[in-house]
Formats: structure tokens, C-alpha cells, sequence
């Protein structure tokens, strides 16, 4: 049956795909963009305790595979603590997620404790994929490089890793004691998995401040969003985008597309300047986190633009499913 075969190879060639979050807006925005990525299979979630506490988190995660009838992928839970906190009011944030109308009533996520750890996770998926894996990490690299540190064979399952984080020509968006502004947040909060990660030399595509940058949350992009808000996604976004709005303190810190468009990557990477540079992390202070261009580092990819109309377009249509 030569159509019957034609849809096996499809169904056979999905990509396969693991995602680490941290549970901001952003990253339950982009767990609901890769959900309607029809040509990728989802492995497994893991969600760490940085920009988020977890056990909203975790529901929310819970709660957006529901949305899509996917509650049979399994999410990991992170213990990581990180070694610099996030402020405390950006992880409260996303609590207010679990009382939007679309989800508030949905059947109740399980308890917390009862799920899998983030690295075991990591590691069974890994060794059990039938083809190598992709990951997307839109939050810090812990729980990735302590995988690799406990199973150092998930390497060769690995097919790339896309990670948002560092700021390489631009200035950082950390704002704390004994720093000096140069490092972004996702590497700041564990700079030593970092610099691991860096000195594993995996096939490592960095999305950094340096590109996030040009794509903010704006009004025009969600007044297009409004528009289309007939389709039940792009509702459900409009509010989750809407809630981030009144970043505090909002004459300092603008909210982007940062996960978004790292995710997107997995999609639509043609659109995208890529460069590949050396590179270090910084461990120590006035600059902890700090990502470097330096001819003794390491090979890495990072991306420095991207075709923005084709960006926000691409995220309206996803959204209209
Ligand atoms: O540094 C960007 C990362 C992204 O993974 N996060 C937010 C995105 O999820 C940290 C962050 C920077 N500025 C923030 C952040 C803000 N104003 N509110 C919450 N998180
Ligand atoms: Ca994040």
C-alpha cells in the first residue's frame, strides 16, 4: 500500500525531542509551541526550580500536555537548587498560569513528588531512543551535564543541544551584588554546568541575549495574536504573554520572546544568522556566568539574528491550530 507506507515513514522519521524548562511564562509558552509541532516526538519534560517553585510548575506543565492530550509524556522533577537564585517575584510569577480559565478546571495534576527525578529521566529517555535526541533547554543546563556526568554514554545519543542562554556582544540581564551586569540569567544561575557543558564540545547551539533581543513581547504581535484568538492556543497564549506585561520593575526589564525563539529553532533554523565561535564561561565573580569569546575556548554554535517578520509569523500560525 503505497500511501499506508508514505505515512509509516513519516510517523518513523519524527524527530525526536527532549525539553528542559524552568517554568517561566516564556518556557510554558514554548512547552505549548512544540506541542503543535506535529513532526517531533516529545520524549520527556524536565522542569527545574530556577525561574519558577516548583510545584506550580510542574502543574502547569501537567496541565498544558492535557490541553493537547499528550498527559502520557512523562515530566521529570528537578531538586537543583542552582547556585545563584532567581529573584524571588519572577518565580512567583507563573502561579497566576494555573488559575487562567483554561486550565484552572482541567483534572488534577499528580502529585508533585510522586514523578520521576529530572536526571533519571534524562538518562532512560537517552539510552532508550531509537535514534539520536534533540534537546531543547530553555532554562539552566544542570540537570543536562549531570546526566552526562552519572551516564556519560547518553553522549552519542545526543543530537544537538539548543540551549537560550549566554549574552556574547551584548550586555547581560543580570542585575545583582557582586556582579557586573555582563552575564544572562540561564547561565548565571548555575555557571559551573556551563562551563561543563561548554568543555563537553556536543553539537551545542547557543540562542543568547545577542538575538533575543530583537524579538520583545509587543503590542503589535499580540493585538495580531487577539485577532486570531477564535483558535483556542492562541487565546490561551494571548494570556500567558498578557500576565508578563507588568514585568517588574517594568522601566528596567522588558520581556521577551527568549524561549520562544530558541524553540522555534527546532523548527524553522533557516531563518536564523548561526556563527560558530570559542568560547568560554566565566565562574567566578564581578562577572559569574559571563559567556566569552575567547580563541582558548571551546567550539560552540550561537546564533546572532534571525528574520524577525518570519519569526512572529511562524508563531501566529502554530498558534492557529
Ligand atoms: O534570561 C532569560 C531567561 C529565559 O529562559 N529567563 C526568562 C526566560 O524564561 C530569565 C529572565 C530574565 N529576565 C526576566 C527573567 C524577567 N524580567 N522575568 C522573569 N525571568
Ligand atoms: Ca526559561
Amino acid at each position: 500500500m503505497h500511501c499506508g507506507s508514505t505515512v509509516f515513514i513519516r510517523y518513523i522519521m519524527k524527530e525526536l525531542i527532549f525539553m528542559e524548562h524552568d517554568g517561566g511564562i516564556d518556557d510554558l509558552l514554548s512547552q505549548l509551541l512544540l506541542l503543535t509541532m506535529d513532526n517531533k516526538e516529545i520524549l520527556g519534560i524536565n522542569v527545574t526550580p530556577a525561574d519558577c517553585y516548583i510545584e506550580p510548575a510542574l502543574e502547569s506543565s501537567y496541565k498544558i500536555l492535557q490541553l493537547f492530550d499528550r498527559a502520557d509524556i512523562p515530566i521529570g522533577r528537578s531538586d537543583f537548587n542552582g547556585v545563584n537564585a532567581f529573584p524571588n517575584d519572577w518565580r512567583a510569577g507563573p502561579e497566576i498560569v494555573n488559575v487562567l480559565p483554561m486550565i484552572i478546571n482541567l483534572p488534577e495534576a499528580p502529585d508533585p513528588y510522586s514523578l520521576p527525578n529530572a536526571i533519571d529521566l534524562l538518562v532512560e529517555k537517552l539510552l532508550s531512543a531509537k535514534d539520536k535526541v534533540n534537546i531543547i533547554i530553555t532554562g539552566p543546563c544542570s540537570n543536562l551535564v549531570q546526566a552526562i556526568e552519572k551516564e556519560p554514554n547518553i553522549k552519542s545519543k545526543i543530537k544537538k543541544v539548543i540551549w537560550m542562554g549566554g549574552a556574547f556582544r551584548t550586555q547581560g540581564n543580570v542585575q545583582t551584588y557582586q556582579h557586573n551586569g555582563t552575564a544572562e540569567w540561564n547561565v548565571f544561575w548555575d555557571p559551573i554546568s556551563a562551563a561543563k557543558l561548554f568543555s563537553f564540545e556536543l553539537p551545542l547551539v547557543l540562542i543568547p541575549l545577542d538575538v533575543t533581543n530583537h524579538v520583545p513581547v509587543n503590542k503589535a504581535f499580540l493585538s495580531k495574536l487577539a485577532y486570531q484568538q477564535q483558535y483556542p492556543m492562541s487565546n490561551f497564549a494571548g494570556q500567558l504573554w498578557a500576565s508578563t506585561v507588568d514585568t517588574i520593575p517594568s522601566y528596567h526589564y522588558v520581556y521577551f520572546m527568549w524561549d520562544v525563539l530558541a524553540t522555534s529553532f527546532l523548527d524553522i533554523a533557516d531563518e536564523f544568522v548561526v556563527e560558530e565561535v570559542l568560547a568560554t564561561v566565566s565562574t567566578r565573580p564581578p562577572n559569574a556566568g559571563q559567556t566569552l569569546l575567547d580563541e582558548n575556548g571551546y567550539k560552540i554554535k550561537i546564533a546572532t539574528d534571525v528574520n524577525k517578520a518570519a519569526f512572529y509569523d511562524y508563531v501566529l500560525e502554530r498558534f492557529r491550530r
